[in-house]
């Protein structure tokens, strides 16, 4: 499965469209919006989440509730395009009093993006490079996320620190072992209660020092069959794949995998899963590989932890150049979230849901829901048979 998106933050909608779709799959509309909706929230955002009410509306490609095996469209719309509609206008000639964006923020694609392009406006850049576009993700990752709900596959997310403020025991071990009540409770989406009211201070601090804030985030998977991905090429290793998804988010700094930089203190026997038998079937006595060995899905929790750098927009701004005078001035200041962490793990288990479908397509066929799972459980079976 493949998605595409289009769309500006201020333009009248964003779209996405996911092909390579099984035929088969039940959508249901509530997931799908509930999803939009957990992107939308989190403390720490800022007033643009008051006016946008993210829905996605299908356009093609599911009939009667479940996917035809043609391609997926999606419409997102901007309510705050109707605020836009001509400094954002399609074919109009630009506004006479327009206020080009020319004091590009550190940190930001907005200097490198008009260095590139030859723009002389940094909102050419900006309105893509916004993360507004993750919304469109979201929306597409309602395929793939049925898709492996599907086949037993669960993902969540939750926030592990934001700033200084951490969770106290953050530890490996007990990474798949939150509820989504506790999470989703959350107003961070944080199952520790106290490092959560310690974020929120941390935020309204940020808030009133006119900073942003980033923070990490853990994805964790269940449910996953061994041996999706593959050793044998660099992009057949699901390692690399789910890298290079997570890298593709804005602002993502960090992915670790299990104990990811931790390992690289621990001597080997220290860090590799011993192997058992349980029940006739092969079994870890821990899981600091977090799900993966040789690019391989190991059957174990996948456990992924993502580091996000702070939002570029800050209400006291650092120094740039003003691209028409060339003399030193402050950065703008769009509105903007002081901290998107919580955001960010929902579009991270977006992420993840794509390349996880992909390698269920690439095992076990890709276009049919009733053959999938055929193949799926004669593959478990030939594994419980060992
Ligand atoms: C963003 C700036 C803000 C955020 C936006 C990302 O938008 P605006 O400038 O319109 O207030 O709220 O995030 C979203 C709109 C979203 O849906 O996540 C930025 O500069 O990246």
């Amino acid at each position: 499965m493949r998605y595409v998106t289009a769309g500006e933050s201020h333009g009248p909608c964003l779209t996405a469209i996911v092909s390579d779709v099984p035929a088969g799959i039940k959508i249901s509309e509530a997931n799908l919006n509930a999803d939009m909706a957990r992107r939308q929230a989190g403390y720490g955002r800022g007033d643009r989440m008051i006016i946008e009410k993210d829905t996605a509306r299908i356009t093609g490609g599911v009939r009667f509730g479940r996917t035809l095996g043609s391609p997926v469209s999606f419409v997102v719309e901007n309510r705050d395009w109707r605020n836009w509609t001509d400094r954002m206008a399609v074919f109009d000639a630009p506004p006479a009093d327009l206020q080009r964006e020319v004091t590009p923020r550190p940190g930001h694609a907005d200097l490198v993006g008009v260095m590139k392009t030859n723009s002389d406006d940094c909102r050419d850049i900006l309105e893509r490079a916004s993360a507004r576009e993750t919304a469109a993700r979201v929306a597409a990752s309602g395929i793939p996320r049925e898709f492996l709900a599907e086949l037993g596959v669960e993902i969540t997310s939750y926030v592990i620190s934001i700033g200084p403020a951490a969770m106290r025991n953050a530890d490996l071990a007990k990474a798949a072992s939150y509820s989504p009540l506790s999470i989703e409770s959350s107003p961070v989406r944080c199952p520790d209660e106290e490092a959560a009211e310690a974020m929120m201070r941390a935020i309204d601090r940020a808030k009133s020092q006119g900073e942003s804030l980033g923070g990490v985030f853990r994805v964790v998977v269940t449910g996953l069959v061994p041996g999706l991905g593959g050793y044998e090429q660099a992009n057949s290793r699901l390692t690399s794949r789910l890298g290079g998804a997570l890298f593709s988010i804005p602002a993502m700094k960090g992915v670790e995998f299990g104990l990811g930089f931790e390992a690289a203190r621990r001597p080997g026997s220290e860090v590799h899963d011993p192997i058992v038998l349980e029940g006739g079937a092969f079994a870890r006595t821990s899981n600091n590989a977090g799900g993966l060995e040789g690019g391989m899905t190991t059957g174990a929790p996948l456990v992924i932890t993502v580091a996000m750098k702070p939002i570029p927009t800050l209400m006291t701004p650092l120094g740039t150049v003003n691209l028409d005078t060339l003399e030193p001035v402050e950065a703008s200041k769009e509105r903007s979230d002081t901290c998107a962490v919580p955001a960010a793990a929902v579009v991270a288990e977006s992420e993840v849901a794509f390349v996880l479908a992909d390698a269920y397509q690439e095992k076990f066929g890709g276009d049919a829901m009733a053959d999938i799972k055929a193949s799926l459980a004669a593959y478990r079976e030939r594994l419980r048979t060992i």
